[in-house]
């Protein structure tokens, strides 16, 4: 017998009862399950654009993304416009509880076919972006495109030994932080602008610094002009290797972290960039004494940078722990970095982001005093008992009550609604 959906009638009278009795069990554990779910709704992800259409977006070239990035699968119904996008984007944002944000990459800017190249893109090609995210009273940010384009055919960007060509991405940066400056001037948030380029060398480099040089000055060029930090942020976004970029790529993490302390720009930490057996977990309150803000691009790499949708994996929620064990959200800027193009692009979202709270929650309901007092007491023991003991605490019961609260489909009520605009909408799309 298969059991009724989660979303059947009386599903709703049997989350709240399963609501207060979770909240019985975390009040003998201390926790304030009421005030963990408050918190947790101030929380906003950001999700990033390029889900939906397997980071193609609108600029009208075949497919050939290049930079090292590749996206793999067919699944059918990839959005082939913004109003496509857009029309995705809704419906995830509509299956996911809290406010969130929307991230966008300079290629999907929307110019009706008007080809404007990237060094003379301005806020104009993302007016209906603005507007959209305005009547949803939701906030934008950015990244400027550093790659799908003829002058990044050579793995190097800002980085490149050709000064034109240095030049005219040093000046689609610039365009892009002001892009982002009209971001956040309009939907009175701070527009988080994200710097990745794919520079590097598929064979081990004669020259490691000249590059290095090159790049450090492109980018204190494509930051002359003075931009108010309440409309925009700058981020920087390193990697340990890419695709034919395996033994050498210029902006590695110590040089971003370098760059990021000494310009005053916030560090974009990808989860997918390190070695597999780092943790960004550890990496927070490292670069965080030093660093006032950053960013986070929560993806899932398996057994390389492969940009899997982000699932609850002890990594995730370690990093979730540590930024609110730590109370270090407020400095945090959250947003999602993963392609998959083998299953529903919509599911995928809906999949990523709720993982992200739901290991968000997680940690806000931890028993942390309990843990703190163990510690501190020298009594690793007890620690260890206690934290495995809390992971069968009732998180789920929690969770649905709060997408309940929220407006947001319950357990996998959310999988119906995918499946019907799989049926309406991307099955006419192919
Ligand atoms: C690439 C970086 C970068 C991109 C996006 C599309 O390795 O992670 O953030 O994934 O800009
Ligand atoms: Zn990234």
């Amino acid at each position: 017998m298969v059991p009724p959906p989660p979303s059947a009638p009386n599903a709703d009278a049997a989350i709240e009862r399963r609501y207060r009795l979770a909240c019985e069990q975390y009040a003998e554990w201390g926790v304030d399950a009421a005030r963990a779910v408050e918190r947790l709704g101030t929380v906003a992800v950001s999700l990033h654009c390029w889900q939906g259409d397997d980071v193609r977006g609108f600029e009208g070239h075949a497919g050939e993304i290049g930079g090292g990035l590749a996206v793999t699968g067919a699944f059918p119904g990839r959005a082939r416009n913004a109003d496509e996008l857009r029309a995705d984007l809704e419906l995830a944002l509509s299956l996911i509880p809290g406010r969130h944000r929307v991230n966008l990459h300079a290629s999907y800017a929307e110019y009706g076919g008007r080809r404007v190249d990237r060094d003379a893109i301005g806020a104009e090609g993302f007016a209906r972006w603005i507007d959209w995210a305005a009547g949803r009273g939701m906030g934008l940010d950015f990244n400027p495109t550093f790659f799908a384009h003829p002058r990044a055919a050579d793995g190097l960007t800002l980085s490149h030994p050709d000064p034109a060509i240095r030049r005219f991405w040093i000046d689609h940066g610039r365009a892009c932080r002001r892009i982002g400056a009209a971001f956040g001037a309009a939907l009175g948030t701070p527009c988080v602008t994200n710097i990745w380029i794919p520079d590097g060398m598929k064979d081990t480099p004669i020259d490691r610094k000249t590059p290095r040089e090159r790049l450090r000055e492109s980018l204190d060029a494509l930051r002359a002009e003075a931009i108010d930090p309440r409309a925009n942020l700058d981020a920087v976004e390193g990697k340990l290797f890419g695709i034919g970029s395996e033994s050498y790529v210029v902006g590695s993490q110590e040089f971003y972290l370098g760059y990021a302390l000494s310009r005053g720009t916030l560090l974009c930490l990808d989860t997918g960039h390190y070695h597999p057996t780092e943790t960004v977990s550890d990496k927070l309150s490292a670069v965080l004494g030093y660093l006032d803000r950053i960013l986070l691009h929560v993806s899932r790499g398996i057994r390389w940078d492969s940009d899997h949708v982000v699932t609850l994996t002890d990594d995730l929620v370690a990093i979730a722990q540590e930024l609110v064990r730590g109370d270090l959200l407020g400095r945090v800027h959250l947003g999602l970095d993963f392609f998959d193009a083998s299953i529903n692009r919509t599911a995928a979202w809906v999949v990523g982001t709720r993982a992200l709270l739901k290991a968000l929650l997680t940690a806000f309901l931890e028993p942390v005093s309990l843990l703190r007092d163990a510690e501190a007491r020298g009594d690793f023991t007890a620690r260890l008992a206690w934290l495995e003991e809390a992971k069968g605490l009732p998180h789920g019961a929690i969770w649905d009550h709060w997408c309940l609260r929220q407006g947001a489909p319950t357990g996998m009520a959310w999988l119906e609604p995918v499946r019907r605009h799989e049926r309406d909408v991307l099955a006419a799309r192919s």
